[in-house]
């Protein structure tokens, strides 16, 4: 390995050595760049990968919170500010009781590369809690949600910080983030937040788009290697946001989806998965994935057992990860593979390990990696941030048509990428190289900053 290289990978591991999540995203990223940073021997003077991989800003606040039996609660709160290289800081907030620093730093690290891949003008961030809003009450989740913004609301702005949803926030919390710093501001400013419902200055089709994405991004790929979703078989991990519309996507090409999940287990319905009941079950009435079963007794149901994603073991052609990072392992994928199945595409962040993507490409499968293939859901957010700033909206069909064109733009950059670098096929060294370039060269042209 380039000596430059491995010097950043090692004072990175030095510098992060609790944060195995960041570590695993850096490690991604830099192990495809080599053949960049040989032709762009001025990288190294400008120190290009010391600066990309130290954050700009991380922020973590205490976040107290009454719960209905009067019990108070405290949390921990954060928002990591990777980098405002090419626009506001930029990404979701997840609220879920696994998160820490290492998840937060991850996730604003891939967005970055994310967003460059875009075209839009966003930079990169994340944030969220460990805070669980299972089995929490309206009220729960609404106090909860004010105190929190009576902290970010500081760090926040629509020209500063422009946070959204990610797992465990969807619409009802990023209307209760929205009201409370309406509030506080004295303000309303649209494009502080996205992911908003359009009752108020959402976009139409942002709910639906990184699902949706992911499916264009799939249908490009398959095309570029003579083959369509038509009559395919899918599998999808989760049963949430990304999960959901991804399935709807999929059925709309002629593909058959035959399970989905939730973190307690997986349905396994031949007859192809109901969906109507399972936005029922997950959307309306956030219940669990099992009580599928209530109506269609004679679907399978798999729980989980241990750290292997039941899901994976059943045969596929397609698999869309949906769900959350690392759910995809190496046992997994050696199984998918052994099943025949022709495709991987990441919908949510990082869902694959290092080694099961490594098996996957090694094993001839095509992989939509997540920084490339999900980022339809940014990427409408963005149009979702220049619809409130023109104060005009655009319908479904016109914001659709502008992500469908976003995700055909990204496949075509990750291929020529790839295809620039003699990896024709990779598309995962093709993201992250495109991605990369960019943002290197905004780099270069801001000076030491
Ligand atoms: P949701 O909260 O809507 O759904 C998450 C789904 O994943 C649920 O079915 C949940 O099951 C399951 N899940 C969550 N954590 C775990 C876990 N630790 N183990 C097993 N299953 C789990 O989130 P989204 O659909 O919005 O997000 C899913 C993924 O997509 C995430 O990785 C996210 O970062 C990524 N993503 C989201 C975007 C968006 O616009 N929302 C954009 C781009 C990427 P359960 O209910 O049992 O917890
Ligand atoms: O991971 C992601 O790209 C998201 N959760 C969406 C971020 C956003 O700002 O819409």
């Amino acid at each position: 390995m380039n000596d430059y290289l491995h010097k950043i990978l090692e004072e990175t591991k030095q510098k992060n050595l609790n944060e195995p999540e960041y570590l695993q995203a850096v490690n991604e990223v830099l192990s495809s760049i080599e053949p960049v940073l040989n032709i762009h021997k001025e990288y190294e003077q400008l120190a290009i990968l010391e600066r990309m991989v130290e954050p700009e800003r991380i922020i973590t606040f205490r976040v107290p919170w009454v719960n209905d039996e009067g019990k108070i609660i405290v949390n921990r709160g954060y928002r990591v500010q990777f980098s405002s290289l090419i626009g506001p800081y930029k990404g979701g907030l997840r609220f879920h009781p696994s998160v820490n620093q290492s998840i937060m730093k991850f996730l604003g690290f891939e967005q970055i590369f994310k967003n460059a891949l875009t075209g839009l003008p966003i930079g990169g961030a994340k944030g969220g809690s460990d805070f669980d809003p299972k089995h929490k009450s309206d009220n729960e989740i609404m106090r909860f949600c004010q105190s929190f913004m009576t902290e970010l609301y500081r760090h926040i702005g629509q020209d500063v910080d422009v946070p959204a949803g990610d797992i465990g926030v969807g619409g009802r919390e990023i209307g209760y983030l929205f009201g409370q710093y309406k509030r506080i501001r004295n303000a309303y400013e649209g494009g502080v937040l996205t992911g908003k419902d359009i009752c108020y200055g959402g976009s139409l089709a942002r709910k639906e788009a990184t699902g949706y994405g992911l499916i264009f991004f799939m249908r490009e790929m398959l095309n570029a290697h003579n083959n369509t979703l038509q009559g395919k078989t899918v599998t999808i991990s989760g049963s949430g946001n990304v999960a959901i519309y991804a399935a709807e996507k999929a059925m709309k090409y002629g593909a058959k989806v035959v399970a989905m999940s939730d973190s307690n287990g997986c349905i396994y319905d031949t007859n192809g998965i109901d969906l109507d009941l399972m936005k029922q079950i997950k959307e309306v009435e956030r219940g669990r994935i099992k009580e599928y079963l209530n109506k269609y007794p004679n679907a399978q149901y798999i729980e989980r057992t241990n750290d292997d994603s039941p899901i994976w073991t059943i045969k596929t052609d397609i698999a869309l990860p949906c769900a959350t990072q690392n759910e995809l392992n190496l046992t997994s994928a050696k199984k998918l593979v052994e099943n025949g199945v022709i495709a991987v595409g990441e919908g949510a962040n990082m869902p694959c390990t290092l080694e099961a993507t490594e098996y996957l490409l090694k094993h001839n499968v095509l992989v939509a990696p997540a920084k490339a293939a999900n980022a339809g859901g940014v990427a409408t957010s963005a149009i979702e941030m220049s619809q409130n700033s023109m104060r005009f909206y655009y319908t479904f069909e016109e914001v659709e048509e502008k992500l469908d064109r976003i995700m055909v733009n990204i496949f075509n950059s990750c291929k020529k990428a790839a295809e620039e670098y003699n990896q024709s096929g990779n598309y995962v060294i093709g993201a992250n190289i495109a991605a990369f370039k960019k943002l290197a060269d905004a780099m270069k042209a801001q000076g030491i900053v």
